[in-house]
């Protein structure tokens, strides 16, 4: 089988997603999801103007050869764009391996290691009661595990909480909207949203929070002390992911677990903070680390030091990362958690996809390769717009982290 032509889709059912499309000598093709929320044109170029030339008659099934020639084979490797870029061309491949052995990837992966995916979705409001009413509905429809945030006391506006009650989009249309932070509101208030929620909810539910990215390294270990009494499952990105150590003195004070990595693009962003144990999730996701091929071995380094995997799921990543992730959480053994955050029906129709939620659980579907499609008619209707993340600037202007 040889690769004979490769197209990179552009759409914005209500968002910008980014498709790679891969087509085979034997009517047989593969999607990719190459989305970088903000900066998505940039994947577009990378992959039309440098990668897909190298393509060309190569032989879809040497998966491991291709990721190498992509990566080593480049004198430029790493960073979100290089990396989204060869994620799309990996899950292009492997979902046409499926496709032409008749079988879900999930099978190439090493097969069922579980009857289900757990997803935790996202509960959020403006202020403590209506992010409890929101993880009531949550339970409601049957989810284990939620995510809350909760707007904060003084602040305007706050990073997860959303306009919409089922779909949080954070980017959006025009130039970047600006946010304010104070990160002493912020501390006092948290500990009081989970206080609460454990009192509504009992122990049972699994309940995770966002930091963001937002804290140093000792705010974060006074955050996960605070939230000791009421074990959550995650605490996630609780301070800048640039240096590693940071996560050090964070595990020091606290035995609340840690998740991170959603940011992250290759093994080496987690090197140190996986083989020293000072994280429990490694959040990293198939789209922007490099696809199957490079995940697999971040999660195998996971395995040998107790970390567990917690992939990103938000709706800038497409449903062909969505079920991609589905694939791959279901094969492996040290899968922890996955992040689901529905997409809009615009969305869903422009990617029909078999992936199900069914009680607490998202199950990839039974059919060949990745098990979604991409409605090239329909997409055309929505061409891209320019649509950016804000960005956070704490109370007296001084730029901070998004
Ligand atoms: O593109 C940025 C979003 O994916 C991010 O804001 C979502 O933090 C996020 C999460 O945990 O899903
Ligand atoms: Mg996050």
């Amino acid at each position: 089988m040889k690769i004979l032509s490769a197209k990179v889709l552009v759409t914005c059912p209500g968002r910008n997603f980014i498709t790679l499309k891969i087509e085979t000598d034997q009517g047989i093709y593969g999607l990719g999801d190459g989305t970088l929320n903000g900066r998505e044109l940039a994947v577009a170029s990378y992959l039309t103007d440098h990668v897909i030339p190298c393509l060309i008659g190569r032989d879809p099934f040497q998966t491991e050869d291709i990721w190498h020639y992509l990566y080593r084979g480049a004198y430029w490797r790493r960073g979100p764009v290089t990396m989204s870029a060869i994620a799309a061309v990996d899950m292009a491949l492997w979902d046409i391996k499926g496709k032409a052995l008749n079988t879900p990837v999930y099978n190439l992966l090493g097969g069922k290691s579980r009857h289900g995916v757990m997803v935790y979705g996202h509960a959020n409001g403006k202020d403590i009661e209506q992010t409890a009413e929101e993880v009531a509905r949550y339970t409601e429809m049957g989810y284990m595990a939620i995510r809350a945030q909760s707007g904060i006391p003084g602040l305007p506006s706050t990073y997860g909480v959303s306009k919409d009650r089922l779909f949080y989009e954070p980017a959006e249309k025009g130039l970047p909207p600006e946010n304010v932070w104070s990160t002493e509101k912020y501390l006092n208030h948290v500990p009081k949203l989970f206080e609460k929620l454990r009192v509504q909810f009992g122990s049972d539910l699994h309940l995770l929070h966002d930091v963001h990215h937002r804290l140093t390294p000792i705010e974060a270990g006074r955050l996960g002390k605070s939230l000791e009494p009421y074990h959550l499952f995650w605490m996630e990105d609780p301070v800048p992911a640039e240096m590693q150590e940071g996560l050090k003195l964070v595990r020091q004070h606290t035995t609340t677990p840690i998740a991170i990595g959603e940011v992250f693009n290759t093994i080496w962003d987690a090197q140190q903070l996986i083989t020293n144990q000072w994280i429990d999730y490694i959040r990293m996701t198939l789209v922007h680390s490099g696809g199957f091929t490079h995940l697999r071995k971040v999660a195998d380094l996971a395995a040998l030091h107790h970390v567990q995997t917690g992939c990103h799921g938000a709706t800038d990543l497409s449903p062909v990362s969505m079920a991609a992730a589905l694939h791959f959480d279901i094969a492996i053994n040290n899968f922890g958690i996955q992040e689901y955050m529905r997409h809009t029906p615009e969305t869903d129709a422009v990617f029909p996809h078999t992936y199900k939620f069914d009680k607490g659980y998202l199950l990839p579907g039974e059919g060949p390769g990745l098990g979604v499609d991409y409605d090239e008619k329909l997409a055309a209707k929505w061409p891209y717009e320019r649509a950016y993340l804000p960005v956070n600037r704490k109370l007296d202007g001084t730029m901070f982290h998004w």
